[in-house]
């Protein structure tokens, strides 16, 4: 059996960043912990771009045009938080569905960092405290998906 795997690696790779500013007390964090991730695995700085968009609900919208910008791969990160919006699993469900057809259609890495939570508390859960930063699993799905479609 042939495997074909991808491994993290950042070097020379071009990284773009979608993030909503609604929630952005944990949105930041996210943000914070997926160019950490990237920096730490060899990705330059001036390789990282950041797009901010209002909302969760926009992010599908950029996204889309930053797949023509020419980085290797996308990075979509926001925080749609239940207790906020009677239109959480509308948005939720649209976004994802969004985001996978994003990255179908254009056949590059399109990565959903979308913290999705019923509460804040499990929202801060997962921006860096007991269950992790959602932005920097994130980054390593991205480069380990540059890779892989590399090698396909
Ligand atoms: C309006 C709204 C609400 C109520 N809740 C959230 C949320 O929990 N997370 C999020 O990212 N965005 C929210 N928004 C904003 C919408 O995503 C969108 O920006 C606006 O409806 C404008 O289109």
């Amino acid at each position: 059996m042939r495997e074909i795997s991808g491994s993290y690696k950042g070097e020379g790779k071009r990284v773009g960043i979608c993030v909503s500013r609604f929630n952005d007390f944990i949105t930041n964090r996210l943000l914070e912990g997926c160019r950490d991730e990237l920096l730490r695995h060899g990705v330059r700085d001036d390789d990282i771009d950041c797009v901010r968009v209002p909302g969760s609900f926009e992010i599908g919208t950029a996204a889309q045009a930053m797949t023509k910008k020419g980085y290797d791969g996308i990075i979509c990160l926001g925080a749609l938080i239940k207790g906020d919006t009677p239109h959480f699993d509308y948005i939720s469900s649209t976004l994802a569905k969004n985001i996978a057809e994003i990255g179908i259609k254009s056949g590059m890495p399109v990565i959903y960092g979308i913290v999705t939570a019923e509460t804040l508390e499990q929202a801060i859960e997962r921006a860096g405290t007991k269950a992790g930063n959602r932005g920097s699993s994130a980054a390593m799905s991205c480069l380990e998906m540059i890779d892989v479609m590399a090698k396909l």
